[in-house]
């Protein structure tokens, strides 16, 4: 189609400004959708340096959307280059923190009336099913960047009474600084969401950011470059840059101009990321990895709403979400019959076109983790594992894998231990009357995301929370995750929060200021 112009109005009645592009143009979901499809470096949409293009592909239908630049090293220098310019030099620098907030709140306006095209494009590119990706994928993301635009001009030093050195006098304050130049990479689960819980803390706290997202993903970050344009951030603020980890983001984690990393990944994959940080230049890193979160039901809980939730806590979103209840402990005494229940409720989803408004589960987001979903019922079964409901990839259009349920998931077994990310729920039992032996099962694992627990008995629920080693625990409820909560992992989970107030010290640094007087 022809070249998109996007008029940019500056803020002080400086003059306009335009920013061109060349778009994909799509008929789909009863809109007509328009999206960049090239790299954003510099306040430009830009084809990779090398000219090399990947097609990114639908997951209902295995078809390509549209081809995405293949960045290498150089594109990373360039867009490195333009992210420390706009930190040192430009606009963004000299801004008052009120007006920063005031470009957050209004690229949070600008998303809120793309919405509708946000969440088919997540759709189409990762699978998400709309109406989850209108509330969840894209709703959480323009509420993060409100509570951030929010935080703006709230970030504040102290003032210290310090020891004089007598006979002067001596006051001692501290200024919460941004870092500079932050690298961001995000996984493919939520692609605008997890841009969206780290940029706009970042941006809130004054940095400038280079983003990689998921190359199976880019195109919602795309989308939001487009929205950020408009919404008037200086060029170079906001570099979006597409390819593959082991080149673009090993270039941004070793990079000697960036002095943070925000990463949301694997475990492995954060293992090396935080070795590049530290031998690179020292670099702060704040890490977002994977999970097993258990997930433990008591005999006196509230049963009918512990079967939802229970659901929900692993197939919401496929599967593909790193709170996933890894594993589910339910008492003995109510084991079978709530197995049974949870059979009965997992019919009820009705699989299909993502797109489609009463569907509610959609295809897994690309190739290679629907093949590994099949290999782990496989290993699990294997090991002793009895499949309830689903384990197979569905004989039809895309890449679907149904609603799945393993019982007798005993602890040494595969599937009591390796993170699925996918619709697959692991169940054992437990007994009863010892509390203390699934404590420690449910904390015998190396991941520490999150937890939850069901039970109608108040001090019994507060012990449980106490005891799990997690990161963010539920009670009585689970996936109840908030802008202004905290999240993040206990051990190899990761450490460093995203959301809430202390999102802000991942993306701060404190100056200590000494005045004698
Ligand atoms: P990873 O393979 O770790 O990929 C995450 C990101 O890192 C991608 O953008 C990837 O690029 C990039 N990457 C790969 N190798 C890299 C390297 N050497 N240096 C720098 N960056 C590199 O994870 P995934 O498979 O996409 O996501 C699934 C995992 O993420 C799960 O374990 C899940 O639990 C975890 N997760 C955690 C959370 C939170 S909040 N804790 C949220 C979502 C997901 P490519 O595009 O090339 O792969």
């Amino acid at each position: 189609g022809d070249n998109v112009t996007l008029v940019v109005r500056k803020n002080r009645g400086e003059d306009a400004v335009s920013v061109t592009y060349d778009p994909v143009e799509l008929d789909v979901n009863n809109m007509k959708l328009k999206f960049p499809h090239e790299m954003f470096i510099n306040g430009k949409f830009v084809p990779a340096l090398s000219g090399k293009t990947y097609e990114t592909i639908n997951p209902a239908t295995e078809k390509p959307i549209c081809t995405i630049p293949v960045a290498a090293k150089e594109d990373i220098n360039l867009a490195v280059r333009a992210a420390k310019k706009a930190f040192e030099n430009g606009e963004w620098k000299q801004m008052n923190a009120r007006d920063r907030g005031k470009l957050l709140y209004k690229l949070a306006d600008l998303m809120e009336q793309h919405k509708e095209e946000l969440a088919t494009l997540e759709s189409l590119d990762a699978g998400a099913v709309y109406t989850l990706a209108i509330k969840t994928h894209v709703g959480m993301s323009i509420d993060v960047w409100r509570y951030f635009a929010g935080w703006c001009d709230k970030i504040q030093g102290k003032t210290i009474p310090i020891s004089h050195a007598r006979p002067n006098r001596n006051l001692c304050l501290t200024l919460r600084e941004p870092v500079g130049v932050v690298g961001l990479i995000t996984p493919w689960n939520y692609p605008l969401m997890m841009l969206s819980w780290k940029m706009a803390a970042c941006l809130a706290a004054g940095n400038t950011v280079v983003h990689k997202p998921a190359q199976v993903t880019p195109l919602t970050a795309l989308k939001f470059a487009e929205l950020a344009a408009l919404a008037g951030f200086p060029p170079g603020v906001i570099n979006i840059v597409t390819g593959s980890g082991g080149v673009i983001g090993d270039a941004l984690t070793n990079h000697p101009h960036v002095r943070k990393i925000g990463f949301t990944g694997s475990t492995e994959v954060g293992a090396t990321v935080m070795a590049s940080c530290a031998k690179s230049n020292v670099k702060k890193v704040s890490l977002e990895l994977g999970g097993k979160s258990p997930l433990i039901i008591f005999a006196d809980a509230d049963l009918e709403k512990a079967v939802k939730q229970a659901c929900g806590a692993v197939f919401f979103n496929k599967g593909e979400n790193c709170i996933a209840a890894g594993r589910v402990f339910i008492a003995k005494s109510i084991h079978d019959d709530f197995v049974k229940k949870l059979v009965e409720e997992t019919k009820k989803y009705t699989i299909g076109d993502p797109l489609d408004r009463s569907t509610a589960h959609g295809p897994q987001n690309h190739k290679a983790h629907l093949l590994k979903l099949v290999e782990y019922v496989q290993k699990s079964v294997d090991g002793g594992a009895k499949v309830e409901i689903g384990g197979e990839r569905l004989d039809r259009e895309g890449l679907f894998f149904p609603p799945t349920i393993l019982s007798n998931v005993e602890d040494d077994n595969f599937a009591a231990k390796e993170e699925s990310f996918g619709p697959i729920m692991c169940v054992s039992s437990f007994d009863d009357d010892n509390l203390e032996d699934v404590l420690r099962r449910a904390n015998s694992t190396e991941f520490g995301l999150a937890a939850g627990v069901f039970t109608k008995d108040a001090s019994k629920s507060l012990r449980v929370a106490e005891a799990l080693q997690a990161g963010t625990v539920f009670v009585n409820t689970y996936q109840k995750t908030d802008v202004a909560a905290p999240f993040g992992g206990f051990k190899q989970s990761g450490f460093g929060k995203d959301m809430g107030e202390e999102a802000l010290n991942e993306y701060l640094q404190t100056k200590t200021i000494t005045i004698e007087y």
